[in-house]
């Protein structure tokens, strides 16, 4: 049988374990890429490991998240970063430089290789055919230091990719497709790998933002195979010799198959407040709306851009609404404002967002109340704009950019009857304008040796996760429900800039279910935590989706937490629960879900032994009297990690 591009990169990169569908297996990792909001703490505890060099071939810490700079919190990290990435011998990508993903992509992707990022849209590498996984920072820290990356040999569902997209439908068209095929949960453990004749029509950034958007999947990573196209990108890109041309076999088994034939895709929106909302825009049409912007690692390339400016050409986007573009890194502003697209898109009234994150992560141009907004991007969680009970829709450029036109949700295809508009061919230029003056090179060890960290009093050393302890005895902490994503434990915004400091962020923890005048999660956590009682988190389905931060367990670990118990919990938050010694505990019968109520007090007894064993657990409802059972799905490196009170620990201890 022949071999999927998933098993034979995985193959390649194996160190330890049985490359078979659901096993633990550790792999080699070639590059990591670290950003500002996570990578504070990466570093953080990559000091703490006593590494003084990165192992990897290439390791890079970016900054595009944290950059209003309200107060010196921002800035203090950057200074940081930059001091601690190039002492260790990684490249550090300075503020204005671009958004991670595209830049990576850019500048350091390279086929076959794996990639492993404290970012949860570390898969837009898969664009390039790379495998590219999101983690934790602990994570990424260990893989800096030489580690292997752990994780369970997925299954791989096949997307089989035939037909050719036609004009005006983007391939984030093509995404939001089949996230309303697969939905955001249960695809744990799964890995997509678009292969067929539709795959080879498209470009590098087109399969970026396919691979991108992947995430919301809940998958382990996205691939498409690297050929001519993948050549022809890094040839422009002055990367020619990183280029391998790779592919399953003919004959590769996929655990499943799904077809979707690009000429039958249409315009689609992801409506409030989920990136698996999905409509078609024929039906949206007409919704008044009043902010639209393109950017965001999903949709910000040079290919995007261009089509948005030519679009915009001597014509003025619509008064009532506001537009703005935050182009996805400085070598496409740089590109756009030599060739003239970006004077085209200044005279349609659009405003000019710096190259990073920004609005993505609720950075600025928070929507006013009740209004619509249309958003390039990859998330919709409700108030992850800045603005509660938002209405954010996610689009593809085409539609955003004729919405914008118009004042209200527009198909694209209609700009063509409606204003004369000819689809624009926006292909990728022969040469990009290289320019790594905003990639500060690693130092040389000497220098190295001698050189300092600038470590502000805003960044805090994170406390260490505590032992498990024998018998729990806790309490409900909170009872939530299904698709808890980390915005929902950990918000971004406003709060960003505490991400160096857990005492100060921990404040913030679930403070979207805080009800006035009622104390928060945070002070209950340490009342608790002080009186000795654990703290417990009691979810639904698919805990955990959406982001690595892994501040969505280190937080709730400051308060106090000591155990998770949901119906299911999605892949690289369970990871971090791990990491910072919070056990996991899923429900054997979800209906005892219904039996747990928040403040309830729960005993779970022999809980250090179940760790230890890999067993069920009993738990006791002492405030309803009844017991109910709870499985610990953990690997032999997962009950270790654990059972050493943390990651951190464990990697200490081997070494
Ligand atoms: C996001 O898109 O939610 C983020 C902000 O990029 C996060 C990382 C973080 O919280 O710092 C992610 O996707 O992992
Ligand atoms: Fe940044 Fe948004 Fe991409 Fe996250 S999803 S990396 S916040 S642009």
């Amino acid at each position: 049988m022949g071999k999927t591009l998933t098993y034979k990169i995985l193959d390649k990169h194996l160190v330890d374990g049985e490359l078979t569908a659901g096993n633990a297996i550790g792999i080699r990792i070639d590059q990591t890429l670290t950003q500002d909001a996570t990578g504070t703490t990466a570093f953080l505890l990559f000091e703490s490991m006593g590494t003084p060099r990165v192992k990897t071939d290439v390791s890079v810490s970016y900054i595009d998240h944290n950059m209003s700079q309200f107060g010196p919190e921002n800035h203090n990290d950057h200074l940081y970063l930059q001091t601690v990435s190039t002492k260790a011998g990684a490249y550090h990508s300075r503020p204005g430089n671009g958004i991670c993903h595209q830049v990576h992509l850019e500048r350091f992707g390279k086929p076959g290789a794996t990639l492993l990022g404290s970012d949860s849209h570390t898969p837009t590498g898969g664009g390039i055919g790379m495998l590219a996984i999101g983690a934790g920072g602990m994570d990424v820290a260990v893989a800096m230091g030489g580690g292997a990356f752990y994780m369970t040999a997925p299954k791989v569902i096949g997307v089989k990719l035939t037909g050719k997209l036609n004009k005006w439908v983007a391939s984030k068209d093509v995404i939001l497709k089949l996230l309303s095929i697969l939905t955001t949960k249960g695809n744990v453990g799964c890995v997509v790998e678009y292969f067929g004749q539709g795959a080879s029509s498209l470009s590098v950034p087109q399969r970026a933002t396919i691979t991108n958007m992947g995430a919301e999947l809940g998958v382990t990573t996205s691939v498409f195979p690297s050929d001519k196209r993948t050549q022809k990108f890094l040839a422009a890109q002055d990367r020619g010799k990183d280029y391998e041309m790779l592919s399953a076999d003919i004959d590769a088994e996929y655990d499943s198959v799904i077809d979707i034939d690009l000429s039958k895709v249409e315009p689609m929106a992801a409506c409030p407040s989920s990136p698996d909302n999905i409509r078609p825009i024929s039906e949206l049409e007409g919704l008044k709306i009043g902010q639209v912007i393109v950017g965001s690692c999903t949709n910000s390339s040079y290919t995007d851009l261009m089509m948005v400016a030519e679009v915009l050409k001597a014509r003025q986007t619509d008064d009532t609404v506001e537009f703005a573009i935050a182009p996805g890194s400085k070598q496409v502003l740089g590109m756009m404002a030599k060739n003239e697209a970006l004077a085209n898109i200044i005279a349609s009234g659009a405003r000019i967002l710096e190259s990073g994150c920004g609005p993505c992560i609720g950075q600025g141009f928070s929507p006013a109340n009740d209004v619509v907004s249309l958003r390039t991007f990859n998330r919709n969680f409700a108030g992850r704009t800045g603005t509660t009970g938002d209405q954010a829709y996610l689009v593809s450029p085409e539609t955003a950019v004729a919405s914008a036109i118009m004042g209200q949700i527009t198909d694209p295809r209609r700009l063509t009857e409606i204003m004369g508009i000819k689809y624009p061919k926006t292909d990728l230029p022969k040469q990009f304008a290289i320019d790594d003056s905003m990639i500060v090179k690693p130092m040389d060890e000497g220098k190295a040796r001698r050189a300092e960290v600038i470590r502000a009093s805003t960044i805090v050393v994170p406390e260490s996760p505590k032992p498990i302890a024998e018998h729990l005895d806790g309490k409900v902490l909170i009872k939530c429900g299904d698709k808890i994503t980390t915005d929902h434990i950990m918000p971004a915004g406003a709060f960003l800039k505490y991400r160096s400091n857990v005492p100060e962020y921990a404040k913030v923890v679930f403070s979207c279910f805080t009800e006035k005048g009622k104390p928060s999660f945070a002070d209950r956590g340490l009342e608790l935590k002080a009186k000795g009682i654990g703290g417990i988190i009691v979810a639904g389905l698919s805990y955990g989706q959406g982001s690595s931060r892994e501040h969505a367990a280190l937080c709730p670990m400051y308060l106090g937490v000591k155990a998770v118990i949901a119906k299911s919990i999605e892949r690289i938050h369970k990871a971090n629960l791990i990491n910072f010694a919070i056990v996991p505990i899923e429900f054997i019968e979800h209906r005892d879900y219904d039996r747990v109520n928040q403040n309830d007090e729960l005993r779970i007894e022999n809980l250090y032994e179940a760790v230890e064993s890999g067993n069920m657990v009993t738990i006791k409802n002492v405030t309803s009297g009844f017991d109910f059972q709870g499985k610990l799905t953990l690997s032999v490196r997962d009950r270790d990690i654990l059972l050493a009170d943390g990651l951190l620990n464990y990697t200490k201890n081997k070494s």
